[in-house]
């Protein structure tokens, strides 16, 4: 496997007159979808066009969680699906994107929550996903330096343990799709942004950057924070509203924590890097906003209740703190498929707080409908015809945190 290399990491191209795919995003859904588009359907006149650097947005900005334990049955095969791929693939694009499977514990710390993971449980189970309740008994074996005091404010009363769930290296995701991507001739366009798009007919025919005008045969918006912007452009409505969400990382201790900590009820979830940095998140931010400010009252949250699980935490110093922007539909699952006003453009949005988890996966079922203009049965559910029909799937109560 190749883990360091002189060579550029993707190459530089100016953008052409046209291309058979525009790709809208340089995050992992993007690069995902332009790597199967080459490697399986061999398209390879593809340009990716990102705004900023590649892993700006949600992909560098996320807590690099992974897991498939959702809650409904379109969510955890589709998750689980991507958790296959993600298992394979530093050796598919010969990068090593550093996936520890340490597992992934969601912390109930009342009767309602866990009633909810119980039903997580039983839907994982029947559907295959290692996936199962746990006593605060066993919580503390697998963490001896949680609170499981049953004079705690919120004690744990039980967990859904999910052991294939784990951390990633977020950015190495992203290059290696890119390395791959660019190996196979497709382009990757940072520092490009899109300003237009023109359609006639019911078709997009040209997409409009900052640096040019493209004509392509079709396009996938696969931005997250700007999903309404980007189909706006092509007149295709969203019911997406747009929320930052925060988080934070210490300064490396020794390590202390091997497994993913989530507590729905305190609204935070951490992971410790292997570098040994605590990484904290924290709920969406209650108000809609693009800001990617961090907030000092949402520090003081994520302090408050990480202290709640491990108190002896208190005066590690905080590093680094961010915001990234959450794109929320009604029923908190994504929306996966062609626009039904302009058949040649594709969605792959509105993923809140779940996005990295599934970009393996989108990217290879967005490349199959992008090429067979048919739908993967395994996203045919996401459509967003659904908001119209009022098959919804109601994935909110899958989260890390409350939305
Ligand atoms: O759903 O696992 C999750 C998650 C982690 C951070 C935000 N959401």
């Amino acid at each position: 496997m190749q883990l360091f290399s002189k060579d550029r990491m993707w190459r530089h191209h100016d953008l052409k007159p046209s291309y058979d795919v525009v790709i809208v995003g340089g995050g992992v859904h993007g690069l995902a979808t332009a790597y199967y588009l080459a490697k399986q359907h061999n398209i390879r006149k593809v340009a990716v066009l990102e705004k900023s650097y590649l892993g700006a947005g949600a992909s560098g900005r996320n807590t690099a969680i992974l897991r498939s334990n959702y809650r409904t049955p379109e969510g955890i095969p589709f998750y689980d699906a991507s958790l296959k791929l993600y298992e394979q693939i530093s050796e598919e694009l010969g990068w090593n994107v550093l996936f520890s499977q340490c597992g992934h514990l969601t912390l109930g710390h009342s009767d309602s929550s866990v009633a909810g993971l119980r039903v997580r449980s039983e839907n994982n189970q029947l559907l295959g996903v290692n996936s199962r309740m746990i006593g605060f008994e066993e919580v503390g074996k697998l963490v001896p330096t949680i609170n499981i005091s049953r004079e705690a404010r919120y004690p744990i009363l039980a967990a859904l343990y999910h052991p294939p769930g784990g951390i990633i290296r977020h950015d190495a995701v992203v290059w290696g799709y890119a390395r791959a991507c660019d190996r196979m001739g497709v382009e990757i366009h940072p520092f490009t942004e899109v300003t237009g798009i023109d359609v006639e007919n019911s078709k997009v025919r040209h997409v409009v950057t900052c640096k040019r005008r493209i004509a392509t045969g079709a396009v996938l918006n696969a931005t997250a924070g700007w999903a309404t912007t980007i189909s706006r452009m092509a007149g295709v409505p969203l019911p997406i509203v747009t929320h930052p969400l925060q988080a934070c990382v210490t300064e490396p201790l020794k390590p202390f924590l091997n497994v993913v900590i989530v507590s729905a009820t305190l609204h935070v979830y951490l992971s410790q890097t292997d570098k040994g940095e605590l990484v904290v998140g924290a709920e969406i931010d209650p108000y809609q906003s693009y800001s990617m400010r961090s907030t000092l009252p949402t520090l003081e949250q994520m302090a408050t209740y990480t202290l709640e699980l491990f108190p002896w935490l208190h005066g590690v110093r905080v590093l680094r703190q961010w915001a990234g922007i959450c794109d929320m539909t009604p029923d908190f699952a994504p929306i996966m498929g062609a626009a039904s006003e302009v058949s040649n453009f594709y969605m792959d949005v509105g993923w809140g707080t779940y996005g990295f988890k599934a970009g393996p996966i989108s990217g290879k079922c967005m490349a199959e409908l992008i090429a067979t203009h048919t739908p993967p049965s395994l996203i045919e559910p996401f459509s967003a015809t659904r908001f119209e029909t009022g098959r919804l799937i109601g994935e909110k109560a899958a989260a890390a945190v409350s939305h």
